[in-house]
């Protein structure tokens, strides 16, 4: 063992900085560490705990700890209260909760140790990984004592990996789990993924999308799933999987899938036990039904309840879970009935059947009632359910919310969701106690958050998102923790502890959610982004007419839904008595939800005494300005912090910088076009600097519509096409000095274009356009800037992009900045 801990670490440490490790970067510290690490017991969980600690120790001391099976004065004894009592009879410990944990340093005959137990061997491994951060927070001090509860019993996440390979909404490669349709052959990552979550409390991991592909219950994959179980095992995490609800026909024979058929009662009950006798831990499974075109027990006229308890009694003699999924909505509604609301959907389908569903179903509501929006309000659902078990699902990885190319820090959002008073009985009764099953004696309840970490080193693509898994974990362990305080705690084992690194970033983290919602969606409106595409760049009227229902109900006059009791859809009546009185009242309703709940004229004043319309121009140029200087935050970190994760952080936020800016013009665009209301300011619709590219002369290039309009300034590009070199310049007429380049260009995801910016005869800088955005298309998802900083002009230079296309890339470009350089 001891040989292949050291390995390990070696192995780590040499390999550079990839930000694998995340927030496990075991090295070298000061202090005086536990020279042996005892196991009491044989569970898995304990020796993943033994390895740690020795794993930690090595990295910390340089010295692997001995000696496993003997005490000795500076021991550290890990093992269940149930061992310890054995071990040490006499000795008192406090009350644990299931998987709760106790560190202190105790006496035994004489002997100082230090002891980290709990009611179970999961919670020992959970104590293991506290006792490794603390010291990595605190030094080795020997005085410390922590009693440390899971504020809920489930606590999980989900992946959306398909079968063969891919991700949905995934943003960081390929699954870690599957490929091909089978699952992979070495399973090192899952259980290094294990690891991670294990460290922050998490203890189930559903591994398959929840747009399930049947396959994955069929008697000759189960033994593949098996091992993913196996690599989960010693980090106490278990498994469990999405189902198709239509499993019975599909993969069973049967010729139906009704509830209540009694075949497809004892097929769920004969595939729950075959799926325990292969893995004995089997947490359960996840059902999304009756949406987005998923079959359900809509088909034969049956109830979600039946649905979920069908399978909910077939897991129940093997101790699983049943967890329906909240979001079921009609996604063919029709716009044009102003009485229709997605958002009512989750509390109309669910709120009636309350009560009906078995001990072991658990409801999954999203946060939201549509779809993790850069900003929306708390569920209703999550208040009305008082006989049902229900989680709350959050989404770390970031579909709306700039999918970890832009930095957004979910947790100051998160722990809003968290803290919302839903006023559902008298006193207090905050959304975190709601779901922990707290409020109403329910005997489950917890948090899930739908992952979707994958092949890339760094599992979540930008190392910062990173923040967002963790941050999950440490919130479903402890929802009372703050959102800067897990940043810190973050950013200083992630990068270690230097105060300037662990300010920066948490100061960065922690500005980024408003930021990003600064510059897209205002007003509680939603994200913004184009929903009928890749949910990534601003593309806003894709929300209107159509029967996804993201409806936004813009017009010339105003803007907004109007979901009020009075006049509107009624959605303000799901919520409690005093909560609806709030949002109902348009001097009451918060301004950030406010287009959430009315529709409202442009020139309505805000609480902050602004017009919506000018809210709109001042919140986008300020947030885009915030989102341009984030790489100059970033930039004094340069030396001390790892030259590897320092470049690759760099190159994420100066994108952002740029697409920031792509968010600003499309938004103030196209409102002030749908207004006809200038900004006061005179910015939106002015570009001092700019050249669009269609007012270039062109040698090859040909002018292009951009759809949506908004997304391209001036609602053009100019593409290659015709021939292999293509080139757009522009004579140079301000005064001579020091000047920033920007071009915005278009790169697309089906050829790596070649750019290159000159000036007269000098080559500033050539590039590729090679980065995997999620269009084929120039659009706001393609759209991407790229500055040359401080180059010399002088009146009359003449500056020129030229542009190779390549494949389906046509080196589109939309428009060249010059600005006087300041920073
Ligand atoms: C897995 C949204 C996403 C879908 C996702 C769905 C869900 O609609 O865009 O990709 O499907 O939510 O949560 O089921």
């Amino acid at each position: 063992m001891k040989f292949a801990v050291a390995l390990l670490v070696l192995a780590s440490i040499a390999a550079g900085e990839t930000g694998r490790e995340a927030w496990l970067r075991y090295r070298s510290l000061p202090g005086r560490f536990p020279g042996v690490v005892v196991k009491l017991g044989d569970a898995p969980e304990i020796g993943a705990a033994q390895r740690e600690i020795s794993r930690a120790i090595f990295a910390f001391s340089g010295k692997l700890p001995g000696g496993i099976d003997s005490l000795a004065s500076d021991s550290l004894v890990l093992g269940t209260t149930e061992e310890v009592k054995r071990l040490m009879p006499g000795i008192v410990l406090p009350e644990l909760r299931t998987d709760g944990f106790l560190l202190q340093q105790i006496d035994r005959e004489g002997q100082p140790l230090m002891l980290i137990t709990s009611p179970t061997s999961r919670g020992v491994l959970y104590g293991a990984f506290a006792w490794i951060r603390r010291v990595m927070e605190s030094g080795p001090v020997p005085s410390v004592m922590e009693v440390s509860n899971p504020a809920m019993p489930i606590r999980w996440v989900n992946q959306w990996d398909n079968l063969d390979g891919t991700i949905e909404r995934g943003y960081a490669g390929r699954s870690i789990f599957f490929e091909n349709n089978s699952v992979v052959a070495d399973l090192t990552r899952a259980g290094e993924y294990a690891r991670l979550l294990a460290s922050v409390g998490i203890k189930g991991c559903t591994v398959n999308n929840v747009n399930a592909n049947p396959r994955v219950l069929a008697s000759d994959f189960l033994p593949q799933i098996a091992r993913i179980a196996d690599a989960f095992r010693p980090w106490g995490v278990r498994l469990s999987l999405s189902a198709d609800f239509a499993s019975p026909k599909t993969i069973g024979g049967l010729d139906t899938f009704d509830p209540l058929d009694a075949r497809v009662i004892a097929w769920w009950k004969a595939k729950a036990d075959e799926i325990y006798k292969l893995i004995p831990d089997f947490a359960g499974f996840v059902l999304k039904a009756d949406s987005e075109g998923r079959v359900g027990p809509s088909t034969y006229g049956r109830t979600h309840a039946q649905a979920a308890n069908l399978l909910a009694n077939a897991l129940q003699p093997h101790g699983g879970i049943l967890i329906y999924r909240g979001f079921v909505y009609d996604h063919h509604a029709d716009w044009r009935n102003l009485k229709n609301d997605r958002a009512r959907a989750a509390y109309d389908n669910f709120q009636p059947l309350d009560g009906q569903f078995s001990q072991n179903s658990v409801i999954q509501v999203k946060h939201g009632p549509i779809d993790f929006q850069a900003r929306e309000p708390v569920s209703p659902l999550i208040g009305a359910l008082k006989n049902t078990n229900q989680t709350l699902e959050l989404q770390i990885t970031q579909e709306y919310t700039g999918q970890q190319r832009h930095l957004c820090y979910l947790a100051p959002m998160w722990k809003q969701v968290l803290d919302f008073d839903l006023c559902v009985s008298d006193g207090r009764t905050p959304v975190k106690e709601l779901v922990a099953g707290k409020t109403f004696r329910r005997p489950l309840g917890g948090l899930v958050g739908v992952a979707n970490v994958g092949q890339d080193t760094n599992w979540l693509g930008h190392d910062l998102a990173m923040a967002n898994l963790y941050a999950f974990g440490r919130l479903a362990w402890d929802p009372d923790l703050s959102a800067r305080k897990i940043a810190e705690e973050w950013a200083s084992l992630t990068f270690g502890k230097d105060q300037r690194v662990v300010s920066t970033i948490s100061g960065l983290l922690m500005d980024s959610w408003p930021t990003y919602e600064g510059y897209t969606g205002p007003l509680g409106l939603g994200t913004l982004t184009d929903i009928l595409r890749g949910h990534y760049g601003p593309g806003i009227e894709s929300a209107e007419r159509n029967g996804w229902g993201q409806w936004i109900r813009a017009d010339h006059d105003g803007i907004g839904m109007d979901r009020t009791v009075a006049t509107g859809t009624g959605y303000i009546g799901q919520y409690p008595v005093a909560v609806a009185r709030r949002y109902e009242s348009i001097n009451e309703c918060p301004d950030e939800l406010l287009l959430f709940m009315h529709h409202l004229p442009y020139t309505h004043l805000l609480h902050s005494g602004k017009t919506i319309i000018q809210h709109v121009y001042d919140s986008h140029y300020a947030a885009a300005e915030e989102a341009r200087r984030f790489p100059l935050r970033w930039r004094a970190l340069d030396g001390l912090i790892d030259p590897e994760r320092f470049a690759a952080v760099m190159k994420r936020l100066e994108y952002q910088g740029g697409h920031a800016i792509v968010w600003r013009d499309a938004i103030c665009g196209w409102f002030l076009r749908e207004s006809g209301i200038p900004d006061t300011q005179g910015r939106a619709g002015h570009f001092p600097g700019r050249t669009e590219a269609e007012a270039m002369d062109l040698t090859g290039y040909a002018i292009k519509d951009v759809t949506p309009w908004e997304d391209a300034s001036g609602g053009k590009a100019v593409a290659c096409e015709a021939t292999p070199r293509c080139n757009a310049s522009f004579v140079f007429h301000g005064a001579a000095g020091r000047y920033d380049i920007a071009v915005q260009y278009f790169d697309v995801n089906s050829g790596d274009a070649r750019f290159t910016l000159s000036v007269g005869q000098q080559v500033l800088q050539t590039w590729i356009a090679d980065d995997h955005l999620p269009t084929k298309a120039p659009n706001g998802d393609s759209s991407t800037r790229q500055t040359v900083h401080g180059v010399k002009l002088r009146p009359n230079d003449v500056i020129r992009v030229e542009g190779s296309p390549d494949g389906g890339d046509s080196a589109a470009i939309d428009y060249v900045e010059v600005k006087e350089s300041h920073d």
